[in-house]
């Protein structure tokens, strides 16, 4: 924004936009603002500007944690603390214009978790919704609402809002998984509540499999009540299923110009994301494939499962490889190209932004 004459920038707020008052006249109200101040009163005026911003002011910058520099801290965070002391050993992605909230972007929370053989992460609940995306390992589990579920890399596993989890890794390497969670907005809003269970693990009174075999092949059984809950039933979605489903659209349908073959992850009892509030997707970039230049208002993890290429945020550019985690924040303009077929796993609070009719996208 343009600085109108006649003002310093004494007043420009942390957003960097100046306020339409007049400074000179700004000096004889000092004495005013002094004895409001005292009455827990501001002048809106202000503020005013950089409250109500005419475009997106994301905190979040663009951000890329490469996995070849952040595996020998987890490895080492391994060393440092347990599980069982930990009770979650994750180490967060803190975005740089977010530092010490543990904020991936503005809204939502981004980890990597490990889990090393012969260790439980102990059960608990909370009404802050958890997504788990596997990055290495094999024969870990979570336990979701007396079922478990064994993780692949590449799935993509849910923790509905209250519902008790464990994990526990019975391999023989470590498990790795990236943690995104929207306990800020819970907290934003005032709702959040946290127990531990009594023992260390819940009880299992769901077979392996029961979820899938209820909602996962397109059908429901009739006499099933889902009850209000807005999660999705299934709470793993397998890679194998996810990568095969990609092939098959890739080899038929005319390929998105702003997002290759992407799709998003669907609760089959109501059609909406798999998650209430935050919105996951898969996409496949073919080997040479740059995308078009797009922006919406959802700032955006991305992680990726296959491939390289790079990703260019408002003239930036980050080059990804496997593992590797990034952020483009709100509508800053975005595109990839894949030097290699590379698939991207996403999610962020789009889910929340298009129940309350906020959401915007360019496509340019
Ligand atoms: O696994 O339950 O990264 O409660 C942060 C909070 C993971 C979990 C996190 C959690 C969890």
């Amino acid at each position: 924004m343009t600085k109108p004459p006649g003002q310093v920038p004494d007043l420009r707020d942390d957003s960097g936009v100046v306020p339409t008052v007049n400074l000179a006249a700004e000096a004889g109200r000092s004495d005013f603002y002094a004895r409001a101040a005292e009455h827990q009163l501001a002048p809106l005026w202000r503020v005013l500007h950089g409250l109500v911003t005419e475009k997106p002011v994301p905190r979040c910058v663009p951000a890329i944690w490469h996995y070849r520099d952040v595996r020998p801290f987890l490895m080492e965070a391994c060393g440092q603390i347990s599980t069982e002391e930990a009770e979650r050993r994750v180490l967060v992605f803190e975005n740089p214009g977010l530092p010490g909230q543990s904020r991936i972007t503005q809204s939502l929370f981004g980890g990597f978790q490990i889990v090393l053989p012969g260790e439980i992460a102990p059960a608990h609940r909370h009404v802050a919704s958890a997504l788990r995306f596997i990055v290495e390992g094999r024969n870990a589990y979570t336990a979701v609402a007396g079922e478990k579920t064994m993780m692949e890399p590449g799935d993509f596993v849910i923790t509905p809002s209250m519902a008790w989890h464990d994990h526990g890794n019975e391999g023989d390497g470590p498990m790795v998984w990236l943690d995104g969670l929207d306990m800020h907005i819970v907290n934003l809003l005032g709702a959040s509540f946290r127990e531990g269970y009594p023992g260390k693990v819940q009880p299992l009174d769901r077979p392996e499999g029961a979820a899938m075999a209820e909602a996962g092949t397109n059908m429901l059984p009739v006499d099933h009540d889902f009850g209000k809950t807005l999660t999705s039933p299934i709470f793993n979605y397998p890679y194998a299923r996810t990568r095969e489903a990609l092939d098959r659209l890739a080899r038929f349908r005319e390929i998105n110009a702003w997002h290759g073959h992407k799709m998003r992850y669907v609760n089959p009892v109501n059609g909406d994301w798999a998650m209430p509030t935050m919105a996951t997707s898969m996409q496949l970039l073919p080997k040479g494939f740059a995308t078009r230049p797009y922006r919406s208002t959802d700032s955006t993890v991305f992680t990726v499962v296959e491939g390289r290429g790079s990703t260019t945020v408002d003239g930036k550019t980050m080059e990804w490889e496997p593992h590797d985690v990034f952020i483009v924040p709100s509508w800053q303009q975005v595109t990839h190209t894949a030097s290699e077929d590379a698939v991207l796993f996403t999610y962020s609070d789009r889910a929340v932004q298009e129940k309350l009719g906020l959401l915007r996208e360019e496509q340019l």
